[in-house]
């Protein structure tokens, strides 16, 4: 594993970045970590890092000053969230082109020796996610090119950006195609949540206050493979330590539909059955999405390890305990 390395964490502040840097500081590296929020709005503080800086890397003038003197950059930045983000903020997920490829300009003046980007399972032609139950969608499945509006496009964009600038510039990139990664210190309120948080924080509400229902959207039916944020660590790590430069699925094989992801968290709680109410006009994202991951067991001889009841379990727990703890104080991760 990475030891000894200057290593650049952009979005080190938020839920994917903020558990990378924790792992790399346990290896013993030397750390920059990077957010656009303000210090008192990241999801986990950090002491033992090198350098905090929160600064906008829309800006390139702020990029060519945080990839100085940086060996490997991790770019876990953009504006983003759950379907009921991404869905109504199109143009704010597409500014985040400027990320990526401000970084990557600054990168190659800089002398960077390699870059991560992370990548969404939302760059995948949506044509082929028109059904509950599809077959895993394989790396290639991305082309020919019809990706989830707004957010997908700048995934797909940025995703080429990198490989031309390893064409181009020999920066070394590895890419990593994320599929709804869940678990503990990520937002689960005020409108960025992804469903597992979202389900969770419905179910511990209604049980807390003695309620029999909860709101679902869309019929439930849809379908996704969901990854727990250790599983989504490690083959983060391993991608980037491999040879392999093209995009690759980072995702598990337990494709479940939303109504089975909710029965799971029920068990969790040991509530009675709740009754799910539809909302058939809320954001409902693609019908079915799973993530095929022959190559990555091809690849890196890995796979993912944690169980969804398992991750779902920790997740739910620590968001009833934030719950509890937040009482009538706005908490960072139900911040908008
Ligand atoms: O938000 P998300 O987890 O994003 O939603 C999954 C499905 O769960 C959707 O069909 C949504 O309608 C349904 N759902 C039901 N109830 C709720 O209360 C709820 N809240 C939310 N949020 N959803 C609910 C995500 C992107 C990410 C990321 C990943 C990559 O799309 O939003 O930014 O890139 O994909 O896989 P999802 O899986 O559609």
């Amino acid at each position: 594993m990475i030891k000894n390395k200057k290593i650049l964490v952009i979005g080190a502040g938020g839920f994917i970045g903020g558990h990378l840097v924790n792992r790399l500081l346990k290896n013993g590296n030397f750390i920059t970590a990077a957010d656009i929020k303000p210090k008192e709005y990241w999801f986990q503080d950090f002491d033992n890092v090198n350098n905090h800086y929160s600064l906008d890397m829309k800006e390139i003038e702020n990029c060519r000053k945080v990839t100085k003197n940086i060996d490997y950059v991790f770019n876990m930045a953009c504006n983003m969230g759950g379907m009921g983000f991404i869905e109504n903020n199109k143009a704010e997920c597409m500014q985040s082109v400027l990320i990526n490829t401000n970084l990557l300009i600054s990168c190659r003046e800089n002398k960077i020796e390699k870059y991560f980007f992370s990548s969404s399972a939302c760059a995948y032609n949506t044509r082929k996610q028109k059904n509950v139950f599809i077959e895993g969608l394989k790396e290639e499945d991305a082309y020919p090119a019809d990706p989830e509006d707004g957010y997908g496009w700048e995934k797909l964009f940025s995703e080429r950006m990198c490989r031309h600038f390893m064409e181009d510039y020999n920066i070394p990139v590895r890419i990593a195609r994320y599929h709804n990664i869940y678990g503990p210190y990520g937002t689960f309120d005020g409108g960025r949540e992804k469903a597992p948080a979202a389900l969770c924080r419905k179910v511990i509400k209604a049980k807390k206050n003695n309620e029999n229902k909860i709101e679902v959207w869309g019929d439930g039916k849809q379908t996704r493979t969901f990854l727990y944020i250790d599983d989504c660590i490690e083959g983060t790590l391993r991608l980037f330590e491999s040879n392999y430069s093209e995009p690759v699925n980072i995702g598990s094989d337990e494709q479940v539909s939303i109504n089975q992801m909710i029965e799971i968290i029920e068990n969790i709680s040991g509530t009675k059955k709740l009754e799910r109410v539809y909302q058939l006009d809320k954001p409902k994202g693609v019908r079915g999405r799973s993530s095929n991951n022959d190559l990555v067991k091809k690849i890196l001889n890995w796979s993912f390890k944690i169980q969804l009841k398992d991750g779902l379990k920790k997740t739910y727990n620590w968001i009833d305990t934030e719950i509890n703890k937040q009482g009538s104080n706005i908490s960072r991760f139900t911040k908008s």
